[in-house]
């Protein structure tokens, strides 16, 4: 068992939080991953405040241990969704895309414990200063959104940065990811490339194949030049993207509409020419569907030998 203050914190029996993924992570891979004994997470995403409040019911119907919810800043609805989190009293709210400022109070007077995913040091600070109960530190080679730094240099910064806890997200795919990011400092991880091919996980079959088949190779960030920068797999999408963004004459609008819609068709379709899917650098290192309950005690069982076995290397 590994010992860790964010499962004290949380109530949780893992430090593995599964990374809220817009349009894929709702209630019944949340419920699964929390009835596992990690933190299951539900992605607001773009999503109506309405169909957020569902989720959570929907959660709480398959589970008793606790639960996430994520806001995606950048979403039209990021205000009600907020409000959603706090009238439901969601024990935990992890916030993506920008800053948790304009509702950090509203959550905290709820009681929700505010855990915000940051690209850096500095914004680490700012969200402890707002009263974070944790962060999560998140690198470059996650899926989606991403940051600039890798995180082998941004969790020992943030660590240093900052008083509360720090999870580490972005390249986490196994038992060796935990270790590694436990020994930079984090006190525990969140994955979501993973957890894309949990059972529970009802995306489309084809976005599981896709990722089952990845290789180290197979993902690339676009919207590094204009817009917003997202990893996903490399798909005639992707690279058509990509193309049309160092085209020199397309507008930052036009760059937007060509990305809406894209991953509700890989999520939802499987669309493999229009879909955009979203996916971490450790892509080639998942290989099989399991269950969320196998992908936990898996990576923490591979964690805690290697764990156990690191003192070998002092002589
Ligand atoms: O948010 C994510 N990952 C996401 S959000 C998303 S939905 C989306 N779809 C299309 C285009 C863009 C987004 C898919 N994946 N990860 C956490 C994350 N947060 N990455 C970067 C940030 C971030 C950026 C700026 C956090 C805070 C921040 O603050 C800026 C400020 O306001 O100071």
């Amino acid at each position: 068992m590994i010992n860790s203050k964010i499962c004290d914190l949380l109530g949780i029996t893992y430090p593995i939080f599964q990374g809220a993924m817009a349009w894929i992570s709702d209630a019944q891979l949340a419920a699964a991953v929390s009835n596992a004994g990690g933190l299951g997470i539900i992605a607001g995403g773009s999503a109506p405040a309405a169909y957020v409040r569902e989720q959570i019911h929907q959660a709480r119907q398959l589970t008793d241990r606790p639960l996430g919810v994520n806001v995606m800043l950048m979403s039209p609805f990021a205000a009600e969704v907020a409000e959603v989190v706090a009238q439901e009293k969601v024990p935990v709210v992890t916030t993506g895309a920008g800053s948790p400022a304009p509702y950090m109070a509203t959550w905290r007077e709820a009681g929700c414990a505010v855990i915000p995913v940051v690209p850096s040091s500095g914004i680490a600070k700012v969200v402890e200063r707002l009263g974070a109960t944790a962060v999560v530190a998140e690198g470059g080679e996650s899926g989606g959104h991403i940051g600039d730094l890798t995180t082998m240099s941004l969790i020992p910064q943030v660590c240093d940065a900052v008083s509360i806890p720090v999870l580490a997200a972005g390249g986490i795919g196994d038992g060796r990811g935990v270790a590694a990011a436990l020994m930079l400092g984090a006190c525990g991880v969140q994955m979501g490339t993973r957890f894309l091919v949990a059972e529970e996980c009802s995306i489309h079959p084809s976005y599981k194949a896709k990722i089952i088949a990845a290789k180290d190779i197979d993902t690339i960030a676009t919207g590094k030049r204009l817009g917003h920068p997202v990893r996903s797999l490399k798909t005639p999408f992707s690279k058509g993207f990509f193309d049309r963004e160092y085209d020199s004459s397309i507008t930052n609008e036009e760059l937007e509409k060509l990305g809406e819609g894209a991953l509700r068709l890989a999520a939802h379709d499987g669309d493999e020419e229009a879909g955009c899917f979203m996916a971490g650098q450790i892509s080639g290192l998942v290989h099989a569907e399991q269950s969320a309950e196998e992908i936990i005690t898996e990576v923490m069982g591979e964690a805690e030998e290697l764990l156990r076995k690191a003192s070998a290397w002092v002589v």
